[in-house]
């Protein structure tokens, strides 16, 4: 078998996505998602420019020589770019041997580990009561785990919180917007917060919450301590992860679960969090951190450590992304729980997927492969353009973590 194409099909409907679909001579093809927010067409030339043209002729079915051809073959190895670009091949070739094997993914990687996929959905409000509203139609809407994010008082906006009236993305101007954060005004507010849900809606809904890297690590131990009270599920990316040694300090101070590492491409950015044991839950997800080839190395890695999986799962990740995960969820013995933002009825139209959702819970389906296509045709329909992830600045002016 041997490949004859590979196309860069990007589109927008609703919000900008990148899907790389690999064709075989056989007439068998796999899909992969290349989407990177904020920075889609970057990925869509590197595929482009330097992989397709190298992809072709090649036998689809050498998964992991494929894999280390782009990974050390390209010299400057790692980085979200160029392993967004390696994950979308990678996916779309586990899809095609899915489909020439006639399995479906899960089975390919060792068979079902569970009967079902817990997940988690996003609740918000730009205000204490709108969230609390928000949570309670997530719990009513079935999910036994819900992600708090709210509008701080004294704060115009804040990460994770929909404009009036909108779903919440991020991507949201042509060149970043720009808002303003206070860590004091933050700090001081999530306590009240997380102890209005308890009391309204008690301990039985899992709670997460996302600090999305805007403190320091004292701050996140203060954060992490203040909240063990109220038994979060898990307090995610509460300092930016580069310095990983950072996590000890925080871990000294609170018994609050962390997760982190959405942003990560490699096993090299969160080797140092996994076997010192900082984190509970690694993020890292096949759209980013290079495929399944990857992310199953960082996953058998984690188990060692009792780090347990909790993919990214925004709308910026496509369906296509959302499948293969639930394939890997499916499977993976050190499960942890499963993001899952839904995506809209105009994005759903484009990509058609077999997984289901019932009460909190998802299941893959049982197509040959990962089970997601892409209408073509329809996704002609919805062209490109360009939208950038805001910047964000404290209150003096400085330049902060978004
Ligand atoms: C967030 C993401 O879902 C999350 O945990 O961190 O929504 C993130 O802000 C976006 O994926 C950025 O594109
Ligand atoms: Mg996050």
């Amino acid at each position: 078998m041997k490949i004859i194409d590979a196309k860069v099909i990007v589109c927008s409907p609703g919000r900008n996505f990148v899907t790389l679909k690999i064709v075989t001579d056989e007439g068998v093809y796999g899909i992969g998602d290349a989407t990177l927010n904020g920075r889609e067409k970057s990925v869509v030339s590197y595929l482009r420019d330097y992989v397709v043209p190298a992809l072709i002729g090649k036998d689809p079915h050498r998964i992991e020589d494929i894999w280390q051809f782009f990974y050390r073959g390209a010299y400057w190895r790692r980085g979200p770019v160029g392993m967004t670009a390696l994950a979308a091949v990678d996916v779309a070739l586990w899809d095609i041997k899915g489909k020439v094997a006639g399995l479906p993914l899960y089975q390919l990687l060792g068979g079902r580990s569970r009967d079902r996929i817990m997940t988690y959905t996003h609740a918000n409000g730009q205000c204490m009561a709108s969230t609390l509203e928000a949570v309670g139609q997530a719990v009513e809407a079935g999910y036994k785990a819900v992600r708090v994010q709210s509008g701080i008082p004294g704060m115009a906006s804040t990460y994770g919180v929909a404009k009036d009236g909108h779903k919440y993305e991020p991507a949201d101007a042509d060149l970043p917007s720009e808002s303003v954060w206070s860590t004091e005004k933050y700090l001081n507010f999530m306590p009240e917060l997380f102890d209005a849900v308890r009391s309204k809606y008690g301990f039985d809904v899992h709670l997460l919450h996302d600090v999305h890297h805007r403190l320091t690590p004292i701050e996140a131990a203060r954060l992490g301590k203040e909240l063990e009270p109220f038994k979060l599920f898990w307090l995610e990316d509460c300092v930016p992860a580069e310095n990983q040694e950072s996590f000890r300090l925080i871990r000294e101070h609170t018994t609050t679960p962390l997760a982190v590492g959405e942003v990560f491409n490699s096993v090299h950015d969160c080797r140092e969090l996994i076997q010192n044991q900082y984190i509970d839950y690694i993020r890292s997800t096949i759209a980013h951190a290079g495929g399944i080839t990857q992310v199953r190395r960082i996953a058998d890695f984690a188990a060692l450590f009792n780090v347990r999986t909790g993919f990214h799962g925004a709308t910026d990740l496509s369906p296509v992304c959302m499948g293969a995960a639930l394939h890997f969820d499916y499977w993976v013995p050190n499960f942890g729980i499963q993001e899952h933002m839904p995506h809209s009825k105009e994005m759903e139209s484009v990509f058609t997927f077999d997984y289901t959702f019932d009460k909190g819970f998802f299941t893959p389906g049982e197509a040959p492969g990962h089970g997601v296509d892409i209408d073509e045709k329809l996704a002609s329909k919805y062209p490109y353009k360009r939208a950038a992830l805001p910047v964000n600045r404290l209150e003096d002016g400085t330049l902060w973590n978004w």
